[in-house]
């Protein structure tokens, strides 16, 4: 499929997906987010690790499309909401691991993409916010529950309820984002955290991901005994044999992610 508001870069295993709309500050429109959703679906076996970032200096993401929600009715509202949540939901449970390199505005939909991400680092330019209630509308892309899960219940409710746009380095404070950098830092940062990322076994990774994502939703219990499992699943794996061996015989490893 063709893009018209993805810009794409693979190399080397590393993929970046750049949202590209600059006359409205990359605002997710439905086109975008059915790009999104085709691009995460489809992503190559070959990419080990995605970053996902905005064009231009002044925006990752500004929200969802005013003026497309603008005139929508309550069954419209409910298609696009279940839109940008479904491809949100695939970026979440991505196999490999995403990085949100965030490089400006990051509000309401744009905040909700960065969180369905694994890992966010941040411009000292960057500001973020949950705006939608000042809109007359809720969080539409599950940012209402990835929030709370990230920052805890108290910030998410203050950002939510206040609709306050915050500067990078209280994102920072408040664990939405891992790191902050300059500007002209950020891309070198991002790569570097996924070529880091990158070198390490595949399917550990995956399974890794798998539990943190689902210990969320399960009790203890479960968590406990998912990562008994997949912990145990490592041990059928080529990798498993070669990072063991390389670590014994003092060399660096080749993984294969079998
Ligand atoms: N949508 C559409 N266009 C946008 C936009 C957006 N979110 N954000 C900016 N733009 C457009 C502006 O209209 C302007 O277009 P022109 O006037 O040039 O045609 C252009 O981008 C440049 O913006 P500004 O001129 O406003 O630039 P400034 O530097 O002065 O201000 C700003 C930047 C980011 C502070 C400001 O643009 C702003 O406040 N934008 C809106 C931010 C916002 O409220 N975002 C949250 C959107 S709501 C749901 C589904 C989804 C959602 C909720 C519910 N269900 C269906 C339940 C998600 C909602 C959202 O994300």
């Amino acid at each position: 499929m063709e893009y018209s508001f993805l810009k794409i870069e693979s190399k080397d295993g590393i993929c970046i997906m750049k949202v590209s709309a600059p006359k409205s500050l990359n605002a997710l429109n439905s086109t975008i987010l059915k790009e999104i959703d085709d691009f995460v679906s489809n992503l190559d076996k070959s990419v080990r690790v995605l970053i996902i970032t905005g064009d231009g200096e002044k925006a990752f993401v500004a929200g969802a499309d005013i003026a497309e929600m603008a005139n929508l009715n309550e069954q419209q509202g409910y298609e696009f909401s279940k839109l940008g949540a479904l491809a949100f939901r695939r970026i979440e449970t991505l196999e490999i691991p995403v990085i949100a390199a965030v490089n400006g505005f990051c509000l309401g939909g744009g905040c909700e993409l960065a969180m369905a991400c694994d890992i966010r680092i941040a411009s000292n330019k960057a500001k973020f916010g949950q705006p939608e209630v000042g809109l007359g509308i809720t969080p539409g892309f599950s940012g209402t529950y990835r929030l709370a899960k990230l920052v805890g219940q108290g910030y998410a409710k203050e950002m939510i309820f206040t609709g306050k746009v915050i500067k990078a380095d209280e994102a920072l404070r408040i664990g939405l984002v891992n790191a902050v950098y300059e500007p002209e830092e950020l891309m070198d940062k991002a790569m570097e955290m996924a070529q880091t990322i990158k070198e390490k076994a595949p399917l550990a990774l995956q399974y890794a991901k798998e539990c943190i994502n689902e210990s969320y939703d399960l009790y203890a219990d479960g968590a406990i005994e998912m990562e008994n499992k997949d912990f145990g699943r490592c041990f059928a794996t080529e990798d498993q044999k070669e990072g063991m061996a390389a670590f014994l015989e003092k060399r660096k490893p080749n993984f294969v992610g079998k």
